[in-house]
């Protein structure tokens, strides 16, 4: 283990994109603002729409521009981060890769494998490449839950809220796909799973530690997040909680993933990554105006570094798969600090 985390905690500094679906539809629904705050990826949920309605409107709007990930890679590369975590597939189950198990993907609707475009331009910049991959599925017809539920437990009232399904059937296709992804791209550096309700997790909900044996199996390297379970254990609360001190089993995972915060006093050794947004939404909303200045996010590095920390900064591409100015300006001004400030 010692080994495999050593590039992590000597990288420090990554970038994480949050790119699908719900990009091109940028925050709105059907002609209206659905708000200037929050997490967009989430937009499927906010207009309680179903999934065929929510793709109906955002698969035409989702058009990715030649080249679109030598951008990202590019930009990554000159801000300084040694690694790139991407959403093969988001809350709304739609997957980036062209996967044999479903239809829902960029292979069938667009004929294109973005994953590979993306790990392909990552790699020619020399960067370590994540998955982002949700365990959370509000497609797949097997995956039990309701869109009438609130927020933020979407599974309560389980085991299935909205009507009887044969939750083994997702489970089989949650391991499928990411059977997919870890053996046609190559060595995959990090898996970060996302994530679990507190009353459905771990074992029961994903058959947690076949799957985190089988991703071992063929990627030996490998690193993976603590999401998979929800629970003291696994340092969950350090993911909304700031100052507290957190415990991981290693069963787990390798880190813990502190959501828009840096812990007060760090996290002694464990190995924790704060993952943070630019503004405030992880996938691409044009109402959102709320953008970090440089300044703080540099001093937000420098911080979490010194606390013996990861950062994973976000960026949010547009439907073409382009990144907003703001955040090519936040990231260049990191790499011009981090250029400034390295020793010679
Ligand atoms: C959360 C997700 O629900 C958000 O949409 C986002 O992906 C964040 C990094 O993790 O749990």
């Amino acid at each position: 283990r010692e080994e495999r985390m050593q590039w992590w905690r000597d990288g420090r500094f990554g970038m994480f994109v949050h790119w699908g679906l719900y990009s091109g539809l940028a925050g709105t629904w059907d002609g209206k603002q659905v708000g200037d705050r929050g997490g967009m990826e989430w937009i499927q949920q906010r207009v309680r729409a179903d999934t065929d309605a929510y793709a109906k409107a955002a698969i035409p709007l989702f058009k990715p521009k030649p080249g679109f990930a030598t951008e990202w890679a590019r930009l990554a590369k000159q801000a300084g981060c040694r690694y790139v975590v991407f959403t093969t597939k988001h809350h709304d189950g739609f997957a980036l890769h062209d996967s044999a198990v479903s239809d829902y993907d960029a292979g069938s609707t667009l004929g294109r494998d973005l994953v590979r475009e993306i790990v392909d331009a990552c790699r020619a910049e020399g960067l370590r490449v994540g998955f982002y991959h949700s365990v959370i599925d509000w497609h797949h017809d097997q995956y039990a839950y309701a869109n009438s539920q609130q927020l933020p437990h979407p599974l309560k009232g389980k085991p299935y809220p909205n009507g009887q399904r044969d939750h083994a059937k997702y489970v089989d296709y949650l391991h499928a796909q990411v059977d997919e992804l870890i053996s046609n791209y190559g060595p995959v550096d990090v898996m970060w799973w996302d994530y679990s309700a507190i009353d459905y997790q771990g074992e029961e909900a994903w058959d947690a530690f076949n799957l985190m044996r089988k991703v071992r199996a063929k990627q030996p390297g490998v690193i993976m997040n603590n999401r998979l379970f929800r629970i003291p254990e696994a340092g969950w609360e350090s993911m909304q909680m700031a100052g507290i001190s957190a415990r991981l089993d290693p069963k787990y995972g390798d880190f813990i993933t502190p959501e828009q915060h840096v812990p007060e006093e760090g996290m002694p050794g464990l190995d924790w990554e704060t993952c943070m947004t630019m503004n405030t939404t992880w996938g691409y909303n044009r109402h959102d105006d709320a953008w970090k200045s440089p300044e703080t996010l540099v001093r937000n590095l420098v911080d979490i570094v010194s606390k013996g920390g990861n950062y994973l900064l976000n960026i949010g591409p547009t439907g073409d798969g382009s990144v907003p100015q703001e955040s090519v300006e936040c990231m260049k001004a990191i790499g011009e600090w981090m250029d400034d400030n390295s020793p010679a």
